[in-house]
């Protein structure tokens, strides 16, 4: 129980509503875990994994329908169908309600209600946010217990300033795809999931929370909640400089933020520290930078095409303490999945738990997978070897760079500099990414993505780009904002960037930009590098292709510019009047 008498008030309404057998505060201990994940095991819930191999590792499955984020059944609630603004789903804050009501009325009968304490960021800094989510799983409780800091301390915390905090409702009901919505409710700190257990709809610190709950408070305190990456790159002499970056998914930002060094530039001595993957929290201090925070304490990360080539450093990470989610299970207890590490396993159970063999194909005629391609592993961050030392430091880390990147098979450079900060908004709203065999619809076709928010920025996104503006006028020397494309291809369709580790050497010239240390070559789309600017050292490409992956054809781009009229208009009148005069200007200079 609690002291907090705003808390144990709103803990007994939800009991009333989803009527559980028991009502357990989870207080975040080794002998809880333990006694949860045996609990588990028991149930069927979680597979205790190969203890010799994988050390504190447990499988799971969700339902078969259950397996992504649920876009279309993701709502933003609230007042007036104006506050949550064109890009996302509304639904009146009343009706919301009701209808979920429905759905976990008596839910929790004969289970478990668990109450999670957590904290996104630091216990205490000023950057953080109490939530206290409450759900009927077990596999939810010990995922939070890796993706955030959780437990007595921040119970205790939270007491003692008697503080507000974020109410997180989660019930898995009755998994049912036709009954579940993910509900936020800004103005009233509220989440409500119901029919789900899928990671990105239930482990609601992340994206329910920390993105879109996140920037609707970011907008009103005067912070940022971005859907970005952290690390740091420390040259030879100590010196680190830290960037922030926003990709679309499938575009490698868990992977980027722990690149490796790559062998043509390993002698200069560089150094990489991971601070986040995925979640970035901004803050303006009192040195006039932006410093940020990530505000979670582990990763959820895709398994399919993790392995020892792509992410060395997460393959290491995860052979201990790492929850599996709908990989393979291989007789031995270990698991696999496709784009893994070793040779293809003989036989196994797929992610739907049937017995699995390679070559199997379904009625369809279509491979059937050992793996699901969004299958997951959360793993604690601290397992990266490379993770920051500042991880805990209440005030963050200062950025000196943002970075917007897409999948752009022809028309964006592998990298440019916007020419001011209101020209890096405009670069971030209109950034965009091609679609690849791993989503529905037609390949290549492009999705634009602002600051790869799209899904999850929690109020109208028009004064979200207003928001981004605003910050660029309020700092002393606001980041320098680049974008870039590890995805460009050639006239026959190979990619013309090797990516991975070799993207330090891009890393490398937009730290020296940020540092004033070279100049640059000014387009009508912003500054790139001057060939030789990029260092190319023991890297076996044809130089040709640097001519290719920075060239700018002018046709394509005013073609681009033309298209982002349509995608302009669809923010209605309330678009900010910088982005249209950013676009005229791009428009002129292409001229
Ligand atoms: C995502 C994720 O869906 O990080 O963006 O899981
Ligand atoms: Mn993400």
């Amino acid at each position: 129980m609690t002291k907090h008498k705003i808390l144990a008030k709103w803990v007994k309404e939800c009991a009333e509503l989803c009527k559980p057998d028991r009502i357990v505060w989870i207080d975040g201990s080794e002998a809880e875990k333990e006694r949860l994940e045996k609990e588990a095991a028991r149930a069927g819930e979680m597979i205790k994994l190969n203890q010799k191999k994988l050390p504190g590792c447990f499988y799971h499955r969700t339902a078969k329908n259950d397996v992504a984020r649920t876009e279309h059944l993701t709502f933003i609630c609230t007042p007036t169908k104006e506050e949550a603004g064109p890009t996302n789903n509304w639904m009146p804050p009343k009706d919301a309600y009701k209808k979920a009501a429905e759905y976990f009325k008596g839910s929790m009968r004969g289970r478990t209600m668990y109450v999670v304490p957590f904290s996104m960021g630091p216990v205490g800094s000023p950057f953080s946010k109490i939530g206290i989510e409450l759900t009927d799983s077990i596999y939810v409780v010990l995922n939070m217990r890796i993706m955030t800091r959780m437990g007595k301390a921040v119970l205790s915390f939270l007491e003692k300033t008697n503080g507000d905090f974020t109410r997180c409702l989660h019930g898995k009901a009755e998994l049912d795809i036709n009954k579940r919505l993910i509900l936020h409710f800004p103005q009233d700190n509220t989440i409500w999931s119901v029919g789900s257990g899928y990671g990105g709809n239930v482990l609601l610190g992340k994206k329910c929370l920390s993105l879109r709950i996140g920037s609707y408070l970011g907008e009103k305190e005067g912070w940022m909640a971005e859907h970005m990456l952290i690390m740091g790159i420390e040259d030879p002499t100590g010196r680190i400089d830290y960037i922030a970056a926003a990709f679309p998914s499938a575009c490698g930002k868990t992977n980027l933020a722990m690149l490796i060094p790559p062998q043509g530039i390993r002698r200069k001595g560089y150094r990489i520290w991971t601070v986040g993957d995925d979640i970035a929290w901004m803050r303006i201090d009192t040195d006039g930078r932006l410093w940020a925070v990530n505000p979670e304490y582990g990763l959820f990360g895709v398994a399919p095409g993790t392995n020892t080539k792509t992410n060395p450093n997460l393959m290491t990470a995860i052979q201990k303490n790492t929850i599996y989610t709908n990989v393979l299970l291989r007789k031995d207890k270990t698991v696999w999945w496709e784009g893994g590490d070793g040779p293809i396993p003989t036989d196994g159970w797929d992610w739907q738990g049937d017995k699995w063999r390679p070559g199997q194909i379904d009625e369809n005629r279509e491979p059937i997978l050992g793996a699901h391609p969004n299958a997951r592993f959360t793993v604690p961050i601290k397992n990266v070897s490379s993770i920051t030392n500042r991880l805990e430091h209440h005030h963050g880390v200062p950025i000196s760079a943002i970075i917007f990147g897409g999948r752009r098979a022809r028309l964006a450079p592998l990298v440019y500099e916007s020419f001011n900060w209101q020209h890096g908004v405009f670069v971030g709203a209109t950034m965009a990414s091609e679609r690849t065999a791993a989503q529905v619809g037609k390949i290549g076709e492009v999705r634009r993505d602002p600051m790869a928010m799209l899904p999850f920025c929690g109020y109208n996104m028009n004064d979200y780009f207003r928001h981004w503006l605003a910050m660029g006028g309020k700092m002393s020397s606001p980041p320098k904002i680049f974008h870039v494309n590890w995805f460009r291809k050639d006239e026959s369709g190979h990619f013309l960037w090797p990516g991975f580790g070799e993207n330090l050497r891009v890393l490398e010239w937009i730290i020296s930009r940020c540092r004033n240390e070279i100049d640059a070559e000014k387009t009508p789309i912003g500054y790139i590098p001057h060939e030789n600017d990029i260092d190319m050292t023991g890297l076996r490409i044809p130089r040709e292709n640097m001519h290719k992956l920075l060239n700018i054809n002018e046709k394509d781009w005013v073609e681009e510019a033309d298209s982002l009229d349509e995608f302009f208009a669809s923010f209605g009148k309330k678009l900010p009047k910088e982005l249209r005069h950013e676009l005229a200007g791009l428009k002129k200079r292409l001229k």
